[in-house]
């Protein structure tokens, strides 16, 4: 009986391996939805697996995080930006290349079938890989903001603070409250000018105080100019509106959905899912089942390997490492 149940259970995964081979041979308009799984053999850890990050930051304890999650949680950070520090540059994207996942995707790309790569990921191995139409959900470190005057600078402006484990503060905060301290030294000296002329005439009327003066500079709010963060949407960050826009445009035109390389617990993107027709075809790839995933086709098994051989069976030829940095 358990060699019949085995031989079943072979067969059914043939068909199942057929089915998803006929997907990807007759689908025009692809979206790809990825996670930190397809970066994991480039060598940056994921977050959720046994040896992601996650892991690691509770077994080093050193960061005195309730919750893991907090490493990347914005009310976390605007009260202990160095904690972050401390550790980004563990995940800063320096000498990484693009796995044969990313290359899988470019290779979609070529063949016309892309229609969107929604990436989760901040490593931009995508656009390493040479993949044009990628949305990269949760931003990247390609850019950083002043999380007080908004004001944006590419990402390698900040890289040496990174990787000193330093605090970046922003030079146009910087420099705007120079100039606003200026103007006000200025408006100050002129009104104690007035004052000094005016005494006597109407005492009391309009004669100011050291707390007028006080209150004035108080208004740039006090203290340091703001924190510069990597523009990487952290927990309670609301996505780019491209988001939405594109997933909106997308679900009229997409004919298969590849979910591949993520535990869909993040929000929103975990909710692709249910924004797309129920008519498209959707084949998840994993090294992990994931409960509350119930694709039409699930492949479980190293990503690179899953689309590697896919490839092959497809005739499809996935472009070496070498083409893919010069493209
Ligand atoms: P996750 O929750 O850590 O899930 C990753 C999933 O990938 C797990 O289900 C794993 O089983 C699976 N996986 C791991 N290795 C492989 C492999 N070789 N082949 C196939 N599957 C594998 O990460 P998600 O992406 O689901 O969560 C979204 C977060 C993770 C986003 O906000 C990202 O910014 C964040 N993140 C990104 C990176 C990166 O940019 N490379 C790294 C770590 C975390």
């Amino acid at each position: 009986l358990s060699r019949i149940l085995r031989r079943r259970e072979r067969l059914s995964h043939l068909s199942t391996i057929s089915q998803a081979l006929d997907l990807f041979r007759t689908a025009r308009n692809i979206i790809v939805l990825s996670g930190a799984g397809i970066s994991t053999s480039c060598g940056i850890p994921d977050f959720r697996s046994a040896n992601g990050l996650y892991a690691q930051l509770q077994q080093e304890g050193k960061y005195e995080l309730d919750d893991p999650q907090q490493m990347f949680d914005i009310h976390y950070f605007r009260e202990h930006p160095e904690v972050f520090y401390s550790f980004a540059k563990q995940i800063y994207p320096s000498n990484f290349t693009p796995s044969p996942c990313h290359r899988w995707i470019k290779l979609l790309e070529d063949r016309g079938v892309l229609l969107r790569n929604y990436t989760q990921n901040i490593d931009t191995l995508e656009s390493l890989a040479g993949v044009t139409k990628v949305l990269q959900c949760h931003g990247s470190f390609a850019t950083a903001s002043c999380l007080r005057c908004k004001t944006r600078a590419p990402g390698p402006t900040i890289e040496p603070y990174i990787m000193s484990s330093q605090i970046p503060y922003c030079g146009s905060c910087r420099q705007k409250r120079d100039a606003e301290m200026e103007a006000k030294k200025a408006y100050k000296a002129e009104r104690r000018k007035a004052r000094g002329k005016g005494k006597g005439k109407a005492k009391g009327w309009g004669s100011g105080s050291e707390s007028e003066d006080e209150e004035e500079e108080d208004e740039w709010g006090g203290g340091e100019p703001g924190i510069i963060k990597p523009d990487i949407t952290f927990f309670g960050q609301a996505l780019d509106s491209e988001f939405d826009e594109c997933l909106f445009k997308d679900r009229e035109e997409v004919d298969l959905l590849v979910i591949i390389g993520t535990s869909l617990k993040v929000a929103p993107v975990s909710e692709v899912l249910t924004h797309i027709p129920h008519s498209v075809p959707q084949i998840f790839i994993n090294l992990t089942p994931v409960a509350h995933v119930h694709p039409d086709i699930c492949l479980l098994g190293d990503a690179d390997s899953i689309v590697t051989w896919l490839s092959h069976e497809l005739g499809w030829k996935i472009p070496p490492p070498a083409a893919v940095a010069h493209s």
